[in-house]
């Protein structure tokens, strides 16, 4: 069946060869995330973290994301405001905003983070995602700074040439339930992603590439970094300063993120094992989604639109997923033994729901060795229905979205797997 309604596809048509026939998926068999570099499978724990988990990581960086971008100092620019607010409903809770540069070279950027803290119950666990459109779009608060930096826009959006305006603010706020979850005791943050990488395909030369020392023009490396590997690496930098602060809680930050920032989430949680929890909602292909599966958006499709989001090598895999030596099962693997959750939509079909479930069975031997249970099923859940030990799971109704219901289901499984 071919689809009736595809996304935008920059010119390109390829509904003719979007896939979403269950009994057209060919069959494939996935490279054994076990498997150390002489393709041993381990059997233990420490054998993971010594042998598999590192070649497998490096599988990931040579043929997805890129290489993992170092560490830099962070500071803050400025100062940090901070004020107290009520917010809807007559939650109370402490607004802070700051400025980060990330790194001392006289070209780093800067990040504008945005906190939302509940006033008491601290140190708190944070929920910390990166967002599309600039952290004032993200919530209807008349003190949150608007972003000055290129934004993307489009017909049915209020910015204007690509600079943010003040009808954008709280657009976006379907997407953060700010008070329900600072009521449950959760420091929320955000950040904009287009901070440090503008999400279009010429967007590296204005990216923190540069400030990095990494090419940014011309031909590049197979395994050079692109915009999901930079959003990792913001990722990081936010919480390197994060956890400097007296209210939060080190232990208990969880990386969050929608769609490609969802990919971005997973790749985040992948390099770095200070982030406690996971979670990927329709991260879709390139994210929790099986390559291999021929079902949605293909490996050709996504580096054809988005040349920009992952390592060049990466391309050169589209119509033959099978020769990956990684699929996106070993992205997931890299969370263990931490919670992972991930969540679809049903008629996210471009997302392939079933491929992320498919996805988080076969990451599952990973948390095994840990003792841990992991998804605990394999049979594909009801709608509204979430499964899982581990890695927690969910399909819920509706289309391509970060909604309210996700989050409870985030927080929920926050509060079982990482509560004190
Ligand atoms: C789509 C893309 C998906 C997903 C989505 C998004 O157009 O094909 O892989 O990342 O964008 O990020 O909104």
């Amino acid at each position: 069946m071919a689809a009736s309604i595809v996304p935008f596809l920059g010119g390109v048509s390829l509904a003719a060869e979007t896939n979403y026939d269950e009994a057209a998926v060919r069959q494939y068999t996935l490279p054994d995330i076990l498997a150390g570099p002489d393709g041993t499978a381990v059997t233990n724990a420490e054998a993971w973290r010594e042998i598999a988990r590192p070649h497998q990581f490096k599988l990931l960086e040579t043929f997805v994301y890129g290489r993992r971008l170092p560490a830099v100092p962070v500071s803050v620019t400025g100062k940090v405001d901070r004020a107290d607010c009520m917010l809807a409903g007559n939650v109370t809770a402490e607004r802070i905003q700051a400025t980060i540069k990330l790194g001392d070279a006289p070209d780093a950027l800067t990040t504008d983070v945005l906190l939302y803290l509940p006033k008491s119950a601290r140190p708190a666990p944070v929920f910390l995602h990166l967002n599309f459109r600039g952290n004032h779009a993200e919530y209807p608060d008349p003190g949150i700074r608007l972003s000055t930096a290129w934004v993307p826009d489009n017909k049915a959006t209020p910015e204007v040439e690509h600079v943010a305006t003040e009808a954008s603010r709280g657009t976006s706020s379907r997407g953060w339930p700010v008070e329900s979850l600072v009521s449950r005791g959760f420091c929320l943050a955000t950040a904009y992603c287009g901070d440090v990488f503008p999400d279009r395909a010429d967007g590296r030369p204005s990216s923190a590439l540069k400030s990095l020392g990494r090419p940014v023009e011309g031909t590049l490396p197979p395994d050079e970094p692109g915009g999901i590997a930079t959003w990792a690496w913001q990722l990081s930098r936010i919480l390197d300063w994060l956890i400097t602060l007296p209210e939060v809680d080190p232990t208990r930050v969880i990386v969050v993120g929608h769609s490609r920032l969802g990919k971005t989430a997973l790749w985040a949680g992948a390099c770095d094992e200070r982030f406690a929890m996971v979670v990927s909602n329709d991260s879709g292909c390139g994210g929790a989604a099986l390559s291999r599966r021929n079902f949605g958006e293909t490996v050709g499709a996504i580096t054809s639109r988005f040349p920009h989001w992952f390592c060049p090598a990466f391309a050169t895999y589209a119509d033959r997923e099978t020769e990956l030596p990684c699929d996106q099962h070993t992205l997931l693997a890299m969370t263990a033994p931490r919670p992972l959750y991930v969540a679809s939509a049903v008629d996210d079909r471009w997302a392939d729901p079933r491929g992320e479930f498919l996805s988080c069975v076969a990451a599952e031997p990973a948390w095994k060795l840990f003792g841990l249970d992991g998804l605990g099923t394999r049979e594909y859940p009801a709608i509204n229905t979430p499964v899982g030990h581990s890695i927690g799971y969910h399909v819920r109704t509706g289309r391509h979205d970060l909604l309210p219901y996700d989050w409870q289901q985030f927080a929920d499984f926050a509060d079982r797997l990482l509560s004190k």
